[in-house]
């Protein structure tokens, strides 16, 4: 894939924050989700990619743009599988909270796990720690060797969780082994990647979060050396079913940042509220800035970009 695709992927990440930044504290998640994707969307087009969303809004009958299956960009161009989350934290923007994003990630066809609307037991751990974690030990045992693997204590590690009763167990254990807990109320995609940044305070995520979002989180992590693994999380038969027509087998099978994204992956993400990863959209008279992460495994080179704005040669936003 042409390398110069990670540039145009910014653009769609940004199109997308600048659209659903308006809503940022409005109260109304639909609208900045739908203002986010249509951005998104018509932002998609104008790159030379024969894509398709294989990780998107949800399925043809249940989302309007970017499904899954839907076909985006210029049918000469290559042909690439692409992965969404055109705001990731709708409830985040909505209520003006920090660590809302948009995101994309695209791979070769085939590249991406097919995980549709379930869940997935996630472990996350940057470079310094790649090979210490295993989702199958203990929270109290994974603390033990990340912190051995970063010489430091564990009191010093910062584990990221979502804020959920489904993982009061994990956080009274995390607790009573010593290391610092940082709840969330949504979005574990910017943490997951936060982990693998240096300086970010973020050491560690942790818990069970949207599957379509651990296969964008692989995606980043794949790009930074990171280390993930992640299991799907069956809540119904109908989930299985499902997952089962979609080429997944073993349902308890743990699968790395490798198998959740597969060959030269391209990722990309723009803050639209405050995170520990990019800071938000900031308006200024006449325009915004933006802040984005665009990174490309094959070369592991991560850019962080930010960029200036003007309305009035943009007048969409
Ligand atoms: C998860 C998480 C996402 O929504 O999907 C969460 O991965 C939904 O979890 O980042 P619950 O069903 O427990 O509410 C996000 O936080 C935001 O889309």
């Amino acid at each position: 894939m042409d390398r110069n695709l990670a540039l145009e992927l910014v653009r769609v990440t940004e199109a997308a924050a600048l659209a659903c930044g308006r809503w940022v504290g409005k109260g109304d998640k639909n609208a900045a989700d739908e203002a986010a994707t249509s951005a998104m969307r018509r932002t998609l087009d104008s790159i030379r990619i024969c894509g398709t969303v294989v990780i998107g809004e949800g399925e043809m009958d249940e989302a309007p743009m970017l499904y899954i299956g839907e076909r985006v960009g210029d049918e000469n161009g290559s042909k690439v599988d692409i992965a969404v989350d055109p705001l990731e934290g709708t409830n985040i923007c909505a209520k003006g909270l920090n660590g809302a994003i948009t995101t994309i990630a695209m791979a070769p066809q085939g590249g991406f796990l097919h995980a549709t609307d379930m869940y997935m037991e996630k472990i996350a751990v940057g470079p310094s720690a790649r090979g210490a974690i295993d989702i199958d030990a203990s929270p109290t045992e994974n603390l033990k060797r990340v912190a051995e693997a970063k010489n430091c204590y564990v009191e010093d590690l910062t584990v990221v969780i979502l804020d959920r009763p489904r993982h009061d167990k994990m956080v009274a254990e995390i607790r009573k082994a010593g290391a610092r807990i940082h709840l969330i109320s949504d979005g574990d995609v910017a943490p997951a990647i936060a982990a693998a940044v240096e300086g970010s305070g973020v050491d560690m995520l942790m818990g069970i979060g949207g599957a379509p979002e651990g296969g964008l989180a692989a995606a980043a992590l794949k790009c930074m050396g990171e280390d993930m693994q992640g299991r799907l999380v069956f809540m119904t038969q109908e989930e299985k079913d499902r997952a089962q027509t979609m080429g997944i087998e073993a349902f308890d099978k743990v699968y790395t940042t490798d198998e959740m994204a597969r060959g030269d992956v391209f990722f990309a993400a723009t803050g639209v509220t405050k995170g520990d990863l990019l800071n938000g959209i900031r308006y200024f008279s006449g325009g915004a800035e933006t802040h984005s992460i665009v990174m490309r495994s094959r070369s592991r080179t991560v850019r962080f970009i930010k960029s200036l704005h003007y309305f009035d040669y943009k007048p969409l936003y």
